[in-house]
């Protein structure tokens, strides 16, 4: 399969390819969650839900490998650096019990993927402790096993963990393309910038394209 893309075609096979949605959560997606307390608005990362549910059905369909990941810690927060749980000044920190349970641990009511886009039995679900899908996480070595060498991604936020995730991904060597309509920022400005820089020199990050040139591939 090849589809349009910025800077070049994106060539892939659906067999070898995963579809990987990182941390469409209620904890960044709902009020009262991790997003929230940091101070941002998260109304806006509401607007993809749709495009991701209309890639994800048709994913499906084709019978692709799905991955979804959480941000997610431990209840003990022993995968919480120190660092990470004390920087800033949120309203509330991670571990801390807020309207949707305690921020960022896993198996609590806001760390769970919106119904929108649940997992369906027998896809991948990764609780991921870092931002990156791979680090900490065993990742690779799944997708290696089951002989993936594409990935498309999906998510939130753009700049963070969708970027460190696909940074993580070209380091090991997969070729990955981010679906431009299908990943958002608080920082609209940081979406931007984010897109133009994975596509840039070539694609030295990834590719990137609209979600109907996926779309239209797949139903060819
Ligand atoms: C953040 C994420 N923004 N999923 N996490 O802290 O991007």
């Amino acid at each position: 399969m090849k589809i349009p893309a910025t800077p070049l075609y994106f060539e892939f096979e659906v067999r070898k390819t995963a579809l990987v949605i990182i941390d469409m959560q209620r904890d960044f997606i709902e009020p009262g969650g991790f997003g929230e307390t940091l101070g941002n608005d998260v109304s806006l990362l509401d607007a993809i839900v749709p495009a991701c549910q209309a890639v994800l059905a048709a994913w499906r369909r084709a019978g692709g490998l799905v991955v979804h990941t959480r941000e997610a810690h431990k209840p003990d927060l022993s995968d919480c650096p120190p660092a990470k749980r004390e920087r800033g000044n949120p309203s509330l920190r991670i571990g801390d019990v807020g309207p949707m349970g305690r921020i960022l641990v896993a198996g609590e009511p806001g760390n769970q993927i919106i119904p929108a886009l649940a997992p369906a039995a027998g896809e991948i679900v990764i609780d991921k402790p870092g931002k990156g899908a791979f680090y900490a996480t065993g990742l690779h070595e799944t997708l290696y096993a089951q002989g993936i060498t594409h990935l498309i991604f999906m998510g939130v936020t753009t700049e963070v963990c969708v970027q460190t995730s696909m940074r993580e991904a070209n380091d090991r060597g997969y070729d990955g393309l981010l679906l431009e309509d299908c990943t958002e920022s608080y920082f609209p400005a940081f979406k931007t910038a984010t897109v133009e820089m994975i596509r840039a020199q070539g694609a030295i990050v990834g590719w990137t394209c609209r979600s109907a040139a996926l779309l239209a591939a797949l139903q060819a």
